[in-house]
């Protein structure tokens, strides 16, 4: 079986943004709203365990402020103050804060250029792929990838594996033909539920995690002087992530 896609996680993987971005969303949102609520590092650390913001919304509400009532009933406030928090974050995308994580933008271009297809499989809110991508790579970025899967297109978000499923039924393509890039012990749980063979790109938050049966674990992809440490697996001496070692580690998972 060829490889013949790459499918990416975003938070985390593409860029670091959850930390400095989608954390610091919600609290914009907070305090907009008039709420005296505030997520630090750790805390935010911690909530990462659920996934999806509005996911993760209710269940910190439910568990640090359980008689909190609003008017309009708690579906319809977490619904708009998550509305909310994507405007915060967009706004946040377009000031350029948020950059892609080292390696990224060489990657996508190379496997591009090698004519692989490219397709996104994420937890976010879909807005939130597409001005990341236009506003660090480019206004054509999005155009790059046949598919962006995510947020509530599927019902049951990671590491449940329907957002995977989702992205391999609208390639068109077998598990066996793609890899999958994730950041997190949730990712590629969904990942490999859904029968693809990961790669792994760790972060601040999610180092510390069980990574057991991803075809490598590095702490970033890597650009030429900006060398990758191999945290698992055989990366054969290479000091970044490109094609040749993609095609050398997804060849040797399908046992040849
Ligand atoms: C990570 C997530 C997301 C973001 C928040 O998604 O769990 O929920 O933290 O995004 P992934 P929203 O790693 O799959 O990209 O607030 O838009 O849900």
């Amino acid at each position: 079986m060829a490889l013949e896609a790459l499918i990416f996680d975003v938070d985390g993987t593409l860029a670091d943004n959850e930390r400095d971005g989608h954390r610091v969303a919600f609290n914009q949102a907070f305090a907009e709203a008039g709420l005296d609520w505030e997520w630090d590092v750790p805390t935010y650390d911690r909530l990462l365990e659920v996934f999806g913001g509005k996911e993760r919304l209710r269940f910190y509400i439910e568990r640090d402020h359980p008689d909190f009532d609003p008017p309009g009933g708690l579906d319809t406030f977490v619904r708009d103050l998550h509305r909310e928090k994507t405007r915060c974050y967009t706004e946040l995308l377009k000031s350029g804060a948020l950059p892609l994580r080292c390696g990224v933008e060489r990657l996508l271009r190379y496997a591009r250029a090698e004519g692989l297809r490219l397709a996104v499989a994420s937890t976010t809110t879909p807005e939130n792929v597409t001005v990341l991508l236009e506003q660090t790579v480019g206004p054509g970025a999005v155009a790059w990838f046949d598919v962006i899967a995510a947020g509530d297109m599927v019902e049951r978000k990671k590491p449940a594996p329907d957002v995977y499923l989702l992205a391999l039924d609208r390639l068109g393509l077998d598990p066996a033909n793609c890899l999958a890039l994730e950041d997190t012990e949730a990712g590629l749980a969904s990942a490999r539920a859904a029968g693809l063979r990961t790669v792994i790109t760790v972060n601040g938050a999610t180092r510390h995690q069980d990574f057991t049966g991803a075809l490598l674990v590095v702490d970033q992809l890597g650009d030429p002087g900006k060398p990758m440490e191999v945290l698992a697996g055989d990366a054969g001496g290479a000091r970044l992530v490109d094609m040749a070692l993609l095609r050398r580690l997804h060849r040797e998972a399908q046992g040849g």
